[in-house]
This record gives structure tokens, sequence and C-alpha cells, in this order.
């Protein structure tokens, strides 16, 4: 795709117009919550991609980052919670033509739809899941997530979370994604390039986005100002050239500096087939 298309000529104001359901406003999202950001940078990805809304379908679960898709103008399958990739694999598989985008937030992803999660990576289906990772159970008011880090506060561990958190973009690696990348919501471009490169990828698409939930997760940790969990982001997250770098050049100091921070960039590609291409392939040679 060329890099300079007139996509680069439009404003925020025609993306607005073009893409975003204007009955649906206003939103439902907090003062200095995330989920604007992140549709945000879909939107523009898609823009710039030139993606074809009238093949595009957009899924989710349950929760707040379930809700982006009711704001698009386009398509769309708001389901179950912990169930949009059961759903996203019936879209894909009866029309693989389709562009299949799902947005689940990180309960929803790896609580709930934990076991949908791996066995839907796993296969490498076509499709771009786009997580929303706020470290908690944000719809319902704070519970503690599979992601929210040791001893920050939710309403169910008042005096602490005492569980290890899952890494949502190491389980996709491992369970077989073929593009994975975390990124900050205050970082503009690279999540929308890597929201672009996710949408051309043949293949399961994994990018976790961390954004801040200021009202159930922010206030309770001491991160209640939109600055304090930007500042967050940006004091416990180092770019993956620059962890691995220091990993391998740095001193001991350095090293010690980086070991317990969270990796944010592009974190793994591979090329292999999709679990549609080998059905459609096996159903070809069962018709011969
Ligand atoms: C089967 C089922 N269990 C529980 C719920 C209640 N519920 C609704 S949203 C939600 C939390 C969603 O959290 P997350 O996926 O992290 O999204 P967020 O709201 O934080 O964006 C829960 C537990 C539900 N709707 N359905």
């Amino acid at each position: 795709m060329d890099e300079i298309r007139d996509a680069d000529m439009v404003s925020g104001k025609v993306i607005q117009e073009r893409y975003l359901r204007e009955g649906m406003m206003p939103h439902i999202f907090c003062s200095g919550c995330g989920l604007g950001n992140v549709l945000d940078y879909v939107l523009w990805a898609i823009e710039k991609e030139g993606l074809d809304m009238e093949k595009t379908v957009f899924l989710s679960g349950i929760g707040c980052s379930s809700r982006i898709p009711g704001y698009i103008d386009a398509d769309a399958l708001h389901t179950t919670h912990g169930r949009a990739l059961a759903f996203a694999t019936g879209v894909k598989m009866t029309n693989p033509d389709l562009n299949v985008i799902v947005f689940t937030g990180d309960g929803d992803c790896i609580g709930i739809g934990g076991n949908h999660f791996i066995n839907a990576v796993r296969r490498n289906l076509d499709i771009t899941v786009i997580a929303v990772n706020n470290y908690i159970y944000g719809m319902t008011g704070g519970q503690v997530a599979p992601t929210t880090p040791v001893g920050h506060i939710g309403t169910t561990a008042p005096y602490g979370n005492i569980e290890y958190p899952f890494d949502m973009s190491k389980m996709a690696i491992a369970a077989g994604a073929t593009y994975v990348a975390r990124w900050p919501v205050y970082r503009p471009n690279q999540p929308i390039n890597s929201i672009r490169e996710g949408l051309r990828n043949r293949g399961f698409s994994f990018i976790e986005m961390m954004s801040p939930c200021t009202t159930a997760y922010g206030r309770r940790n001491k991160l209640r100002e939109i600055k304090a969990l930007w500042d967050f982001y940006m004091e416990n997250t180092v770019l993956r050239e620059d962890y691995e770098m220091t990993m391998k050049f740095g001193s001991d100091r350095e090293k010690e500096a980086v070991a317990n921070k969270i990796v944010i960039g592009v974190l793994h590609r591979e090329t292999k087939s999709t679990l549609e291409d080998r059905y459609y392939e096996m159903v070809r040679e069962l018709m011969e």
C-alpha cells in the first residue's frame, strides 16, 4: 500500500463523518478513558489502508471496550461475554473475503474468554483483534482481572491483588499468533502503524492496547488523573528494541532497570497458512 495516499490529507473531522454513527453520540466512555483513542487509531488505520467498509465486520464481547463497534457505521456483532472470537470464527469461515475486526477487553479476552482465545489463536484465523488492556473489569465497577498487577487494588482485592497476572501478548505469541504488537494509547503513530500491519497480515493479528480506566482502576490506585496513568505507562514500559539491546550489551545496572518493565512494540511476526485457507483447500481436494 502506498505510504502517501489521500488518507494523509484527511482530517479528524472527515474520519468522524465517514466512520462514526452520529446517532450513538454521546458515547458512554468516562473522561480520561483510553477507548476513544483506541477507536480513533483503528479508524485511521482503516482509512489509511483503504479498507472497504462494505466488506468489514466488527465483533465484540461484553464490557466497555466491547462497546466500541456500536460507534462505527458498519456491520457489527455485539456478542456474549468472552465469546466474540467464536462468533468471529463463524463469520470468517463462512465468508473469508470479509475483513473481520474484533474488539475485546482484558477480562473478556483472557478472563471469561480465555479458552476461546488460546484456541482461536492456535488456528491462525485471518482476523485482527484489538485487545484493550485496562488492568481491570471496567464496566462492572473494578473487579480484579487476570491482568491486574500484583498489589494493585480492585473491588475484589481491597488490600491489593495477590495473584500473578497474565501477559496477554505473550499468551498470543505462545498460542501461535502471526502478528503481535503492544502499545500504550499515549503513542498515536505506532499503534496506527501496527493496526495497519495487523490488517494486512494474513493470519491472527493481536494488538494489545494499554488503555487507562480512570474510574474503575486509576481512582483506586493513586492513578486517578489521566496524566498519572499516562506517566505510569511511560515509566513502566520499554521499547522492544531498547530492551533487547540493553539485555545484550547493557551493564548489570541497566539490565536491572529494564528487567521488570513491560516490553512494547511489534513483538512477533511470522508467516503460516490460515485456518480458512487450509479448510477451503481441503474442500477443493475433496470435491475433485
Ligand atoms: C457471562 C457473563 N458474566 C459476567 C458478566 C458481567 N460483566 C459484564 S462486563 C464485565 C467486565 C468486562 O471487563 P473487560 O472485558 O476487561 O472490559 P472493560 O469493561 O474493562 O473494557 C463483566 C464481568 C456478563 N455480562 N456475562
